[in-house]
């Protein structure tokens, strides 16, 4: 298959023009956004949709996470990933599969069926992850495109995915939100240094190959700024595959959680890395593609079929 982005495989970084859209359908009577919406994730590669969960459901969110990270047991080793020198939970993996109300949550139609519609295709879950960004101790995540690591290490062939952060905890000014560079979905960064075996042991603590050069992360900044989406547990915050972004370590008090849901097009599942010597785990990268047939419904049900 034809690599429109090559990365990691040449000696100094690029900057290659995307060779597809952002949002692949336009507005239309029925849509799950507004033609506004839809022309702001369009336009800057991301979109936070606020009060999308009521708070009687992120009460539910809320508790179904904190026993998940009081009590691992249950969850498969390989997915909770501790924070770079300490023993603190960084991220859980695949969640969808390991609890019922993240899979019901992930199946919701104010995600699942905003993301089929932005991708104009049915989506499947790529990844999925709990960030818990905990007080003291919660690392940064260096600047990068998601896009760029699922296409080198994943075999993600086009930009047809997207993300989807439901706050769990507020994210404030000072907790190490998200920052994000408004348009930059729409340059590829490729990057330098050919990827380690089995990269992802460290990546997902403290990602260093498919990291962006300073040259051009400083140009993307500057021509566009940087901006870091504030809200409230229930808002989510939806960005494209190839955003740029990262989030400062947190030294407050205050965890700066979120539920990490990764939608890719049905048509767009994953084929051979296209820089890596072999496929990440199915925990990170789902190789095998379940359409969701999304669902509608308060999230202490099950729901019915959108
Ligand atoms: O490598 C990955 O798939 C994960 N790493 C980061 C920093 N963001 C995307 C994804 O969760
Ligand atoms: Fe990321």
């Amino acid at each position: 298959m034809q690599d429109l982005y090559p990365t990691r495989t040449m000696g100094e970084p690029h900057l290659l023009a995307r060779a597809e859209p952002v949002a692949r359908r336009a507005w239309k009577p029925g849509a799950p956004l507004t033609a506004s919406q839809i022309d702001q994730f369009d336009r800057y590669g991301f979109l936070v949709m606020e009060n999308l969960f009521s708070e009687d459901e992120m009460k539910l969110l809320q508790a179904e996470t904190g026993h998940l990270l009081s009590d691992p047991t249950g969850l498969k080793d390989e997915t909770v990933v501790a924070e770079p020198g300490s023993r603190e939970v960084r991220s859980i993996f695949e969640i969808h599969g390991q609890s019922r109300l993240m899979a019901r949550l992930a199946a919701d139609e104010r995600l699942a069926g905003v993301a089929s519609y932005l991708l104009d295709d049915q989506v499947y879950l790529h990844q999925s992850r709990l960030n818990y960004k905990p007080g003291f101790q919660g690392k940064e995540f260096y600047w990068h495109s998601d896009f760029e690591t699922w296409h080198a290490e994943d075999g993600m062939p086009r930009m047809r995915a997207l993300s989807m952060s439901v706050l769990l905890a507020e994210n404030t000014p000072d907790n190490g939100p998200l920052m994000l560079i408004p348009g930059s979905q729409r340059v590829f960064v490729s990057c330098i240094g050919e990827t380690p075996d089995d990269h992802y042991k460290q990546s997902l603590r403290k990602q260093q190959f498919g990291v962006p050069d300073e040259q051009s992360l400083a140009e993307l900044a500057h021509k566009h700024g940087i901006y870091a989406p504030l809200g409230k547990p229930g808002t989510v915050l939806l960005f494209d595959c190839n955003t740029m972004h990262g989030s400062n370590g947190n030294i407050t008090p205050f965890p700066r959680s979120n539920a990490f849901f990764v939608f890719n097009a049905v048509s767009n599942r994953l084929v051979a890395p296209f820089a890596a010597s072999k496929p990440r785990p199915d925990f990170i990268a789902a190789r095998e593609v379940e359409p969701i047939k999304p669902v509608r419904g308060n999230l202490r049900g099950e729901g019915v079929p959108a």
